[in-house]
């Protein structure tokens, strides 16, 4: 018998709004963050200078690009260089450059979910990096990656860039990386950013800079539910406001309820209260130190090649193997 009181869901955005929103305490997925307007304030915010952990990677790409690509291509076998979530490339194109210098045999496979990333991303390295082998993929990233895998039965280097995994609670990083490792060979890499715990004010900074690009980009989930779900939330009743607990390495970032407010979502027919100071839970962004990093890695049956750190300690990227 379907319950009565629970709508008919069009989509997993509605059934994800309509969840987090009556639960209590009230949360909504930093995934629905990412639209053509959250996109470009990620942008943003990766050139903000508050926002170290851009610059930090590029820097240990750019550091240690000889040692990670030494990795990349032991051996003569062409390999296939698949990375989860391209976004418009701009690290990668750091070691793309370095392994085509070196006449290195591969192909670049970013898999993205967004046709629109995807076609400016291979159109701007066709021109960049003319006789670079550019295979784009379409979709989610473990189809994908599977799709690859029966298709194609070259040696695989994986990507995972920008502390993306931070994003996920530690059971759902686990997970994510199990899933991974299932669809690696023993000779396969994959090559992980996770951002190091740090002075706590480091982070804050971070996630608050105060021309409040992050919190636009945190409100942007409630202007997608006005947009694509008809609700009436107004920004201007909530504050950004992201807490960092330095035992944990977890910050958070919430939207709190400026005033007692009601808002209507049209398509869920659903009233949501707010109190006064009352929270909506949007984001998690995890930073981690060698011991919990070698913990998920055991957890998830991958083991640690090697870590390279930028100058500053402020991020590393761990290469795995299964
Ligand atoms: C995409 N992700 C790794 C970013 C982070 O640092 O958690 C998203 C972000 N949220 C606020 N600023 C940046």
């Amino acid at each position: 018998m379907p319950n009565k009181t629970t709508p008919n869901f069009n989509s997993v955005f509605e059934q994800e709004v309509y969840r987090g929103l009556t639960d209590f305490p009230k949360h909504l997925s930093s995934k629905y963050f990412y639209d053509a307007v959250g996109d470009k304030l990620f942008q943003e915010i990766m050139k903000l200078p508050e926002y170290y952990l851009t610059n930090s990677e590029l820097e240990i790409l750019q550091d240690h690009k000889e040692a990670i690509a030494g990795h990349f291509s032991r051996g003569k076998a062409t390999f296939n260089l698949i990375e989860l979530g391209a976004g418009d490339g701009s690290k990668t194109r750091i070691l793309l450059n370095y392994l085509q210098q070196k006449n290195t045999s591969f192909q670049y496979v970013p898999i993205d979910i967004s046709t629109h990333i995807l076609n400016e991303l291979t159109n701007s390295l066709n021109s960049e990096f003319p006789g670079l082998a550019v295979k784009p993929v379409q979709g989610t990233y473990f189809e994908s990656l599977e799709a690859i895998c029966q298709m194609d039965k070259n040696r695989k280097v994986i990507l995972f860039l920008g502390s993306n995994i931070g994003n996920l609670l530690h059971p759902q990083a686990v997970d994510f990386l199990v899933q991974v490792q299932k669809l690696m060979s023993s000779d396969d890499l994959f090559l992980v950013g996770f951002d190091q715990k740090k002075d706590p004010q480091k982070i804050l900074d971070a996630y608050n800079d105060p021309g409040g690009v992050t919190e636009a980009f945190n409100k942007n989930i409630l202007t997608r539910i006005n947009r694509e779900l008809g609700g009436d939330f107004n920004g201007n009743n909530f504050r950004h406001w992201e807490v960092y607990d330095p035992e944990s390495g977890t910050a958070k970032s919430y939207l709190v309820s400026l005033k007692a407010h009601d808002v209507y979502i049209r398509s869920l027919d659903l009233k949501v209260t707010f109190k006064a100071w009352e929270t909506i839970h949007t984001e998690i962004s995890q930073k981690y130190d060698d011991d919990v990093v070698s913990w998920l890695a055991r957890k998830a049956g991958l083991e640690i090649v090697e870590a390279f750190s930028d100058r500053r300690k402020l991020f590393k990227n761990y290469l795995f193997r299964k």
